[in-house]
């Protein structure tokens, strides 16, 4: 029988600065530099991911190369590694299933693990999250911060709070006050449109969403309302789903010179279509609607899409659905384009769980 009132302890582990940390580590020049992976110094392409050396400068995540260049001239840019990346989020998941086999990754260098019960037989989650930290430096020799918590959102933020090599415990009986001075932006669900909408409300704090009246929150925001009434009491009843599926496959590509000509951009398109097309067929999910990706010179950046009647995956009609979606809703041939991407979503099979989750009647 599942104890529903069971308190969970959830461990949020995220590494830190991950790609540059891989290079740093292995190229010993590049340590205590500010460095960016991804793009290069010509200003094409975005900022995978830099050294926390380089935050210091303000460069981000996905920011114009051509912009951290100008925040702080000296730094070094250095190619992806994907091969690596791989090899080190490898070697971290081993780490966390000698803990426990609910695993929940999210991405290369992220995963919630549910510790309630673990494999090494520890009581409290701080000892378990430790031992976790101490592995992957044994393992990897790189730092990873991590958030425990009674649930993942609490859990995420958590990890974020002290990184690098962070470590924050949010105890049950701290819960409440967590929430209370949290931004609402910090809470799961929250995009920039919700909060938005919830600052027109008067809205800025979990505190303030906390008390606001349930009913009026369900009468401006919707299910949602309700949603984010109990996340600000602490309820996420989330729970850490090992193998969580794939929700699209893509591919894009920034390119060497903006491109005007509308053939070579469906040339590109064609070649994305054929890699999405072999990665659905290898995951043995077709999917139903293509999206197609563009970014102007201007770095303004627009997606189309289209539902298909069912799901493919046919390289030939995501090239076709993609190439219509080109010539019918963009401005490809009149502005030049610095960036192509297609995408597969809607794939077969793929009730994501949260996604379920959402579509539950809430009590
Ligand atoms: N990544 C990327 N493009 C982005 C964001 C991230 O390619 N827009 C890649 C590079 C990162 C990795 O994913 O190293 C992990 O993303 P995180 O958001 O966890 O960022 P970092 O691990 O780099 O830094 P942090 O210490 O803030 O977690
Ligand atoms: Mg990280």
């Amino acid at each position: 029988m599942e104890d529903i009132d069971l308190i969970r302890r959830i461990i949020h582990v995220d590494m830190d600065a991950f790609y540059a940390s891989v290079e740093q580590r292995d190229r010993p020049e590049l340590r205590g530099l500010p460095i960016v992976v991804g793009g290069n110094p010509d200003g094409r392409g975005v900022v995978a991911t830099c050294s926390y050396e380089a935050r210091a400068f303000g460069i981000r995540s996905a920011m114009p190369c051509s912009q951290a260049k100008r925040l702080c001239p000296n730094v070094v840019f250095v190619q992806t590694n994907m091969a690596k990346y791989k090899e080190a989020s490898r070697q971290i998941r081993d780490v966390f299933h000698e803990v426990t086999d609910l695993v929940e990754p999210l991405s290369l260098d992220e995963a919630y693990l549910d510790v309630t019960e673990n494999k090494l037989n520890l009581q409290y989650g701080r000892d378990v999250a430790k031992y976790i930290k101490a592995r992957i430096f044994e393992s990897t020799r790189l730092t990873a911060s991590a958030g425990v918590a009674p649930n993942k959102f609490v859990a995420k933020v958590a990890s974020d709070l002290r990184k690098p090599d962070g470590l924050v415990i949010i105890p049950p009986e701290q819960v409440a006050d967590f929430i209370a001075q949290l931004p609402v932006r910090k809470i799961w669900g929250v995009g920039p449109a919700t909060a938005k909408r919830l600052e027109l409300l008067g809205i800025r704090t979990g505190l303030e969403l906390r008390n606001f009246p349930p009913d009026r929150l369900q009468a401006h925001l919707g299910r949602t309302g309700r949603l984010l009434h109990r996340l600000a009491h602490g309820d996420d009843p989330r729970r850490v789903t090992p193998n969580r599926v794939a929700k699209s496959r893509g591919s894009e590509t920034t390119l060497d010179q903006d491109v005007i000509h509308i053939e070579t951009i469906e040339r590109i398109i064609q070649d994305q279509a054929r890699q999405v097309a072999a990665s659905l067929l290898n995951i043995k999910r077709p999917g139903k609607t293509v999206t197609l990706k563009l970014r102007y010179s201007d770095f303004e950046t627009i997606t189309r899409s289209r539902t298909l009647p069912s799901a493919t995956s046919s390289s030939e009609l995501i090239a076709e659905t993609a190439c219509h979606l080109l010539r019918t809703s963009t401005h490809a041939g009149e502005r030049p384009v610095r960036l192509v991407g297609v995408s597969v979503s809607g794939l077969l099979g793929a009730d994501d769980p949260e996604q379920l989750w959402l579509a539950l009647p809430l009590p």
